[in-house]
């Protein structure tokens, strides 16, 4: 994956027919070069009318998601394989390039206490099941580290490494998020140096989840970072202004973060792709 996309969540949280046609409009309108859809209810995806919008279109798409209850890897591998499984094949058959973000648990798991090696093993198991899938459709699939108080299993760069490199899969990377990193990594270029070998994408998204620019996240740090380690993957903004109230729970959004969509799209997303330019990163 390459270039810049949008989260598919500036317009919609729900990826059934009216959500796409109204996102995939939206984003040829903004002129990017993919969409990154959440496929928060994979086996509802009506994966042929994606794939017809995305192809009138001239786009290109990543899914995303994050696992329900029911598929969490730590708890239930084989329900985490089979629902992947159900996943990979429909990011396949949208013609999207990449599954990614939390495929290794829930946005919102947390025990309580710390991670277990039974949790760690049982997540390696289901990951290494679903990257032989994931390879026979022609998929990648990518590893999200997201902050402490969405997910108690993979909060940081090294740790999301440390996973790829445990399955040991050509085709499974890490995935970064400026916002997490915000919270997690010892300054955000450390987080980005970690990750180096195994990074292929990377969601800008500001410090509040609202409108970059307007927050605390190093911007300037982040891009020179990426440009000197040579990142050549996709970078997502991702703003989550749209949030159905299960989600919104999960990522604990409980309160407008940015203005509207015309505030985040018509000062974010050009702030965000002039600094990509500006560092040769797009
Ligand atoms: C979750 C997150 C998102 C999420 C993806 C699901 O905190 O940062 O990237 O994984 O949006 O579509």
């Amino acid at each position: 994956m390459q270039g810049f996309g949008v989260h598919t969540s500036m317009w919609t949280m729900t990826w059934d027919r009216a959500g796409a046609e109204r996102a995939v409009a939206a984003a040829k309108s903004y002129g990017v070069d993919f969409i990154e859809i959440a496929l928060l209810n994979a086996p509802a995806v009506d994966a042929a009318h994606s794939r017809a919008l995305l192809e009138k279109a001239g786009l290109r798409a990543v899914c995303s998601l994050g696992l329900p209850e029911h598929a969490w890897a730590s708890r239930r591998p084989e329900a985490a394989i089979d629902y992947l499984k159900v996943a990979i094949d429909k990011t396949a058959d949208i013609g999207a390039e990449a599954l990614s973000g939390v495929i290794f648990g829930g946005i919102g798991e947390r025990t309580g206490v710390p991670p277990t090696q039974q949790e760690y093993d049982n997540i390696a198991r289901a990951l290494t099941a679903a990257a032989r899938h994931a390879k026979a459709r022609g998929i990648e699939l990518g590893i999200e580290a997201v902050n402490r108080y969405e997910n108690h299993l993979i909060n940081t760069a090294r740790q999301a490494v440390e996973m790829v490199e445990r399955i040991g899969a050509d085709n499974i990377f890490v995935h970064l998020d400026t916002y997490h990193m915000n919270i997690e990594e010892k300054g955000a270029a450390n987080g980005i140096l970690d990750a180096r070998e195994h990074l292929k994408y990377i969601h800008m998204s500001e410090s509040d989840r609202g409108t970059p620019g307007c927050g605390n996240v190093p911007w300037d740090e982040i891009c020179a970072t990426l440009a000197a380690i040579g990142f050549r993957g996709g970078l997502a903004m991702e703003s989550f202004i749209n949030m159905p109230p299960e989600v919104a729970y999960g990522l604990a959004v409980w309160r407008p973060v940015a203005k509207d969509e015309a505030e985040v799209m018509g000062n974010g997303l050009p702030f965000l792709r002039n600094k990509a330019r500006q560092y040769g990163l797009i």
